[in-house]
């Protein structure tokens, strides 16, 4: 098998390095491919150095089976039929294509069967903040219909890229230091601060992002489920946080619903809070599983239920989820 890696110089493109060197995938070579910026350097895999290659309008695709692309949405608009010209299947981490009807959006643990109906051989990966919550909202989906879902965000600066997460480094050493906070990829200082605030907004007030959350879900979920989504940058590294409220078509009780976390895949349920057992980000980095807490009866709605979910935004946000999708492909 050949794949290629497009962005391979980015934090997903390393993410995905890593997770196919760990992975016991039949990969016989691997290319990566990336921007003027990165063409030339070298990472190791499996033992041996590779070379990023300059990503162009040529045929370096022949013979790839699949691409894992993530280098922003104009580069995948751009270079979609490069890739897939010689018949490689892109698996894009990327907004461009993800609401495209003829392109299926697919988390494996929700909806792996939508991927193998891919006419344009481009699979769609969804956003960090959609992947993590439809995890969770899957094992309850199952018990009744889920109606809508309140969720307030806590994403952390990995989600802003590789420069982003520099920078909230850089912004402590600095005020640290006496001076003050460099912005450059956030709308303000991060370090000792909140921003509810998330890609550009749109015409009804909410973000692109907050939006992302209605749209993917339901089509993920192949549902008519309503989301209202605030999405808020907070200074972690990199694994994001949920605080989710769901209203499903008949009660949900708190047991049935810890067993059904609790037997879904990709979650790990981690709820017991008399032992001050619950998710935090800080634990979450670095890991596979979305991990749902904080499990509890809503207050103000008869079939309402209140938890928290947290996953690591590289992983299973973005890179883990297009290799398993690729190896549900397999
Ligand atoms: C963020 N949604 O956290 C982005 C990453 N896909 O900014």
């Amino acid at each position: 098998m050949k794949i290629a890696i497009v962005g391979a110089s980015g934090a997903v493109g390393q993410e995905f390095l890593k997770i196919l060197g760990e992975r016991p995938l039949p990969i016989d070579e691997l290319l990566l491919f990336g921007s003027q910026r990165s063409a030339g350097r070298t990472y190791r895999f499996r033992g041996r150095d590779l070379t990023v290659r300059l990503l162009q309008h040529n045929d370096d695709f022949r013979g790839v089976d699949f691409a894992l692309t993530s280098a922003g949405a104009g580069t995948s608009r751009e270079f979609a039929a490069t890739i897939t010209k010689h018949g490689a299947v892109m698996i894009d981490n990327s907004s461009a294509f993800r609401m495209d009807a003829d392109v299926p959006l697919v988390v494996p643990e929700v909806n792996p069967g939508d991927a193998k109906n891919a006419p344009r051989r481009i699979i769609a990966n969804p956003n960090c903040t959609t992947i993590q919550m439809v995890v969770a909202l899957n094992a309850i989906e199952r018990l009744s219909h889920i109606t809508r879902v309140h969720v307030s965000t806590y994403q952390s600066a990995s989600g802003a890229g590789a420069a982003a997460m520099d920078e909230l480094v850089r912004q402590y050493a600095e005020l640290g230091a006496g001076r003050e906070a460099t912005v450059e990829k956030f709308a303000f200082q991060l370090a000792y601060n909140v921003i509810p605030h998330i890609d550009v907004f749109t015409e009804n007030d909410y973000t692109k992002e907050e939006m992302k959350m209605f749209h993917e879900t339901r089509k993920i979920m192949h549902s008519d489920i309503r989301v209202s989504a605030t999405c808020v940058r907070v200074p972690v590294m990199r694994a994001h946080s949920e605080s989710v409220w769901l209203e499903t078509e008949r009660p949900v009780s708190v047991e049935e619903a810890r067993e059904a976390f609790a037997a879904a895949p990709g979650v790990v349920l981690m709820d017991d809070p008399a032992r001050k057992s619950y998710p935090m980000p800080l634990f979450a980095a670095g890991k596979d599983p979305v991990y749902v807490g904080r499990i509890r009866r809503d207050l103000t709605a008869d079939n309402g239920l209140a938890f928290w979910c947290v996953s690591d935004q590289i992983k299973k946000g973005a890179a883990l989820n297009a290799v398993q999708i690729l190896e549900t492909l397999l």
